[in-house]
């Protein structure tokens, strides 16, 4: 058998995959076995593995999938298992419009909450800076309410390059210098300009990619629906999978899990069962947080978020829906 190469996996079709070797970086398509697909999850984007080329046809097959360091994943319900679109993904960027699409916190709230449940950190962008008028809502407000929980903001316009940053430190440049090295997924409702984004981030690097692997590929490349961006010094994921902000594949009870700020307060009231309601005898948050002081305002604001959250995952008992998808 000759020897094993390590590979990344760019884009994924049903059962070819486009990977890029490691040591020469060519792009070339491998074939996944039947037994190394059924074992688990799906190979996806972002997958480290290893190829076998077979030399009397060139073939490349996968032969191994390493492990990964993270997942970008929802959870099947009826199969109790997870369905995984990306791997080895380091930041979740969130990308916001400060124009027009408006500004909703509430979806800002929802992807906060996958990356905690991924364990991937979290960067949010304010784009479109170049018309942002301050009418629709306070971007220094939401910065601070974000930095708050430890998640750092950028302020950029993905159209002109040159904006600097006027309410915040971090622009265009220090977004660019953080993902280095790095792979970052990109989220947000439709218009917000990922893709803008993406393709000013790669400086024009993005089309590359589409083009060479059309030369090589087979086939229709019709069924992809996700890749991995290559930017020489960093990949970027453009992902159409994740564009649903609901989180109904969350069981309300694990939700507080990814509202690490909520939770550590929470520790503290006095009833384990507390639902942090005004009336709520010993509630840490109504105790020790005044919504009149900045401090407060922010922790009663993500409290607010939490609980909404929690009230439409369970609207719906997370076991009844279980019970509904298995008969
Ligand atoms: N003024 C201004 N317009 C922008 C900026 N970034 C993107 N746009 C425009 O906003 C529109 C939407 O941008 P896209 O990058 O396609 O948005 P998207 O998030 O990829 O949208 P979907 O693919 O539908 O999810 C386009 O017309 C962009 O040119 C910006 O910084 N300033
Ligand atoms: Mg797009
Ligand atoms: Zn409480």
């Amino acid at each position: 058998m000759s020897d094993l190469l390590s590979a990344k996996v760019m884009r994924s079709h049903q059962r070819e995959f486009d990977c890029k070797l490691l040591e020469s970086a060519e792009l070339v398509t491998a074939k996944a076995l039947g037994n190394l697909l059924k074992k688990g999850d799906n190979i996806v984007v972002g997958d480290n593995v290893l190829l076998e080329k077979i030399e009397q046809t060139g073939e490349f097959i996968i032969k191994e999938l390493l492990e990964r360091k993270s997942e970008v994943f929802r959870v099947l319900i009826r199969q109790s298992k997870k369905k995984v679109t990306a791997a080895n993904i380091d930041y979740l960027i969130i990308i916001c419009s400060s124009s027009r699409p408006k500004y909703v916190r509430g979806i800002l709230e929802r992807f906060l909450v996958r990356a905690y449940q991924w364990g991937i950190e979290p960067l949010v962008v304010f784009n479109k800076m170049d018309e942002y008028t301050g009418e629709d809502f306070s971007i220094e407000y939401e910065v601070e309410r974000l930095s708050g929980l430890g998640v750092k903001s950028f302020e950029i316009s993905a159209l002109n390059k040159d904006y600097e940053p006027e309410y915040l430190e971090l622009g265009l440049k220090d977004l660019k210098e953080m993902i280095q090295n790095k792979t970052s997924i990109f989220v947000g409702k439709s218009g917000v300009g990922k893709s803008e984004t993406i393709t000013t981030l790669s400086d024009g690097k993005a089309n590359l990619l589409t083009k060479s692997v059309r030369k090589i590929g087979k086939g229709s490349h019709t069924t992809t629906w996700s890749e991995l961006v290559d930017c020489e010094d960093f990949y970027l994921v453009d992902s159409p999978g994740i564009r649903s902000f609901s989180l109904d594949d969350i069981d309300p009870d694990d939700l507080i899990h990814y509202f690490p700020d909520v939770e550590k307060i929470s520790l503290r009231c006095d009833f384990s069962n507390c639902t942090h309601l005004p009336d709520n005898k010993g509630c840490a948050f109504y105790q020790e947080y005044d919504p009149d002081t900045d401090e407060g305002l922010m922790v009663h604001s993500r409290l607010e978020s939490y609980l909404m959250l929690y009230d439409e995952l369970s609207s719906t008992p997370f076991w009844e829906k279980k019970k509904k998808y298995r008969s």
